[in-house]
């Protein structure tokens, strides 16, 4: 299941995870779909990455995925791939049908008939880097290859469906209710026709009667005022079904579930308030990488992680640096952990912007991580290009462009960045929230206190001035198990543990700051071209390693931060 709750009732959908066979070059890196058969077959679960295989641990290259099905009704048909690392051409039975770059957002395939019988699914992936992609290049963490993220297949009952309800909660003090602005899009292949479509929520029902255009996608806006729903936050995380259903005469044909949660988030001068009070975020970063699955966490682990964060006394966590496993954003909505999402570019500088396809995938993926992603009550802001070249004109025309285009797309929560660029930065005025990295004692040592005091001075009067402030990391790095009883050793747990709470001291009740982000939650594995300063070729700032063994500075955190939650 690629959520944690049914999202059709009525609409047939049936899961393509599982085992899959893989086909990799015999030599060198290269593999047309066509050619699968000359490949070397391997089996491999999805989701799941080829790294777990022995033979392909550090392979960079292409593979083509191969999996047969079975349908037993003719009819409309649409495959959802939840992530394909990095770039996947899809071919049904001999065709080819989509394209997609990026590993960690959806994407939907439309097939206007599929017959009742044996099909054949060919997915080409690649996860090298260069001129295909301007987002996955040699980083900080590693770009898996492999179909990292659920797949499934819907059979629409007909050749129309809902394509997405995007509901937005708000709050009318006068009558101190709530309502829920929905957008309903209704997908129709067919000839133009009437349908009866019906929302509902608690106790609250709308029914439009709805003419479609045909072969395209129609809009509908309606609002739910359900007479009593209890509001969402991380103290109380109410959720709440919503669902949405087409009929035609008496015959209900399709239906779309999402779970809602009722919360307002917005700015006011310093502040960030959720429900209109003020909220200081304090958590983690957390990369999606453990030692055993690369980047395709199975659902236990997304749940060990989240029950550690807990256990930790966060109440947020920053999904650096992509969007997350819709899985764990369920998990978040759940446990009311807020959420800083942010779309998936880490560290380019201007040259790397440049790339000929950064700009394009990166809309891409913003669009992909705000629609698909717009329901979940636990995130509180959108985040763009982290550590980008936000000293640069270039560079701030592309933070402008991504954070009208967020807008244009979201209204309800505000946006926001992680920057590194300290004397430069010249984009200080274009987020709504401001965020910045710094590693005092670490990179630098530098007192913790006098790096945000320079920053606040230097960038209030930069157009930083009266918007909240998020230190978005701070950290330091410990090889698991490596002691050093006098505390002094860079690299050893204790040091970490001493950094880390001082940090936590100086940021976590600082009268500017709206939040702290650790970096950050596990080691992760990284890219061999960073592997300098990264010993393990990983970078060790976990307060848990890979495995999720907890570092010296764990009981640390925990207990500063459950201080700063009283
Ligand atoms: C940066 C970056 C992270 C990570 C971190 C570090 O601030 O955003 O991805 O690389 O530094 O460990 O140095």
């Amino acid at each position: 299941m690629s959520r944690l709750f049914p999202e059709h009732r009525i609409r047939t959908t049936c899961s393509l995870d599982g085992t899959w066979q893989f086909y990799f070059p015999k030599q060198g890196t290269l593999l047309e779909a066509k050619d699968w058969r000359q490949g070397e077959e391997h089996l491999l679960e999805v989701p799941g990455v080829w790294e777990v295989l022995n033979s392909r641990v550090n392979y960079r290259g292409q593979a083509v995925a191969r999996r047969v099905f079975r349908t037993e009704r003719e009819g409309p048909a649409r495959l959802v791939f939840k992530g394909v690392s990095h770039t996947g051409t899809v071919y049904l039975d001999g065709e080819r049908i989509g394209f997609h770059h990026n590993a960690y957002t959806p994407f939907s395939l439309h097939i206007p008939q599929l017959s009742a019988g044996e099909h054949e699914l060919l997915v080409h992936i690649s996860n090298q880097h260069g001129e295909i992609s301007g987002l996955h290049i040699p980083n900080d963490y590693y770009n898996y290859g492999g179909i990292n993220r659920p797949v499934t297949l819907e059979l629409p009952e007909r050749r129309v469906f809902i394509g997405q309800v995007r509901a937005v909660p708000r709050f009318d003090a006068t009558r101190a209710s709530w309502a829920l602005d929905c957008t309903v899009l209704v997908e129709n292949l067919g000839d133009p026709k009437t349908v009866e479509l019906e929302l509902l929520l608690a106790d609250a029902r709308v029914v439009e009667h709805a003419l479609l255009a045909e072969h395209g996608t129609t809009e509908f806006r309606c609002r739910l005022e359900p007479r009593s729903v209890r509001p969402w936050s991380y103290r109380d995380p109410a959720l709440y079904l919503l669902s949405a259903t087409l009929s035609q005469g008496d015959k209900a044909f399709d239906d779309w579930c999402d779970r809602i949660g009722f919360r307002t988030v917005s700015v006011q001068g310093e502040r960030l308030l959720v429900n209109d009070e003020p909220v200081f975020l304090l958590g983690f970063n957390r990369h999606e990488d453990h030692a055993l699955y690369g980047c395709a966490l199975p659902l236990s682990a997304m749940r060990k992680d989240l029950a550690l964060l807990r256990d930790l006394n966060c109440n947020a966590v920053r999904t650096s640096h992509y969007p997350n496993d819709e899985r764990f954003l369920d998990l978040c909505d759940q446990a009311g952990l807020m959420v800083w999402e942010e779309n998936h570019a880490r560290g380019q500088d201007l040259s790397a912007m440049q790339h000929p396809r950064f700009r394009e995938q990166c809309y891409e993926v913003t669009g992909e991580m705000v629609r698909e992603h717009f329901n979940h009550p636990s995130i509180v802001t959108w985040g763009v290009m982290n550590e980008c070249a936000s000293e640069t004109e270039v560079g701030r025309e592309m933070y402008a462009e991504q954070f009208a285009f967020i807008k244009s797309l979201d209204r309800s929560r505000p946006t926001t960045f992680a920057s590194c660029r300290h004397q430069n930065d010249i984009c200080q005025d274009l987020p709504d929230i401001a965020g910045w990295n710094l590693y005092p004692r670490w990179y630098d040592n530098v007192d913790p206190l006098a790096s945000l005091e320079e920053l606040i001075h230097r960038f209030e009067p930069k157009g930083m001035a009266r918007k909240p402030l998020i230190v978005s990391e701070t950290g330091a790095g410990a090889l698991p198990g490596y002691l050093d009883p006098i505390r002094r050793a860079k690299w050893s747990e204790e040091r970490q543990a001493d950094i880390l709470n001082e940090m936590i001291r100086a940021y976590g009740r600082h009268p500017r700051l709206s939040g702290l982000f650790i970096w950050q939650f596990c080691d992760v594995r990284v890219d061999e071209a960073r592997a300098i300063g990264r010993p393990r070729c990983m970078n060790n700032k976990g307060v848990v390693d890979e495995h999720r063994r907890p570092k010296l500075a764990y009981p640390l955190v925990q207990e500063l931060f459950l201080e700063l939650q009283r």
